[in-house]
């Protein structure tokens, strides 16, 4: 696939990576889009996700998916919170099970349900674990999980040995958006020293010096979405953060 190549490339070359995440639902400005997203690609940004947990209309992530595209050339991939965030406009998708839910749904149903559209869309399927650690974000509200203990590492680890044995290729380590907490460093830590997986991790990653001391603990990708919108020149700083390492 051309962006799990295009990833690979930079990876294996050592560097670390960034994603700006951008929420269809939360009002995008669409005139300030392409203008936040150029300067975030001058700051080294690697790729966009489009998604969020509540809200998405196709149309919505369709639009938002191509102002990226147009105005960057760079990936676009779907964060899917729901089928409802496919779009045929994106370039991939974070083909998720969100590992820790409960709710049968979000272990396999929805799979079923988005992969015939992921193949009519021509969609590059990303095959992700997505480990959702805290109760108290919106994501976990709606993926109705079972929260980690923070200080329980290895059972991030159980979770991701399990990922790559069954064959994913990416495990997301999620504090969810917005939240007071990001994931602890021991997580990506034990995670990168033990399985081959490539490490994302996101979720209130608010200052350079947590996302760059999440990048040496392991991370491969840090994501972030928040901070985008409340002030892009932070991101811009994280970006910094990560790259400068
Ligand atoms: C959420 O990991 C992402 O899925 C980004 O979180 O919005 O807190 O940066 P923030």
């Amino acid at each position: 696939g051309k962006v799990s190549n295009y990833l690979k490339e930079k990876l294996e070359k050592g560097e670390k990576l960034h994603f700006t995440l951008i929420d269809p639902a939360k009002k995008v400005d669409y005139s300030e889009l392409e203008k936040v997203a150029l300067r975030l690609h001058e700051a080294g940004t690697d790729a966009f996700l489009v998604g969020g947990s509540l809200g998405v209309t196709p149309e919505e992530a369709g639009d938002v998916s191509s102002i990226l595209k147009k105005a960057t050339g760079l990936p676009v991939i779907i964060f899917p919170g729901n089928i409802n965030c496919l779009t045929p406009k994106a370039d991939a998708v974070l083909f998720m099970v969100l590992m820790n839910s409960l709710e049968p749904y979000y272990l396999v149903q929805a799979q079923v349900q988005a992969a015939p559209l992921v193949r009519k869309y021509g969609l590059e399927a990303l095959p992700t674990g997505y480990l959702v650690l805290y109760g108290e974000t919106a994501v976990a509200h709606v993926g109705r999980i079972q929260p980690i203990p923070p200080e329980k590492p290895e059972i991030g680890l159980a979770y991701a040995l399990a990922a790559e044995m069954m064959g994913f290729k990416y495990i997301y380590l999620e504090a969810g958006s917005g939240a007071s907490r990001h994931v602890p460093e021991a997580f990506p830590s034990l995670i990168k020293r033990s399985t081959s997986l490539t490490v994302i991790v996101g979720g209130g990653v608010r200052s350079p010096e947590v996302a760059r001391s999440l990048a040496k603990a392991g991370a491969d990708i840090i994501v972030t979405g928040n901070i985008v919108e409340e002030d892009y020149e932070k991101a811009v700083s994280i970006i910094r953060g990560i790259k400068s390492r």
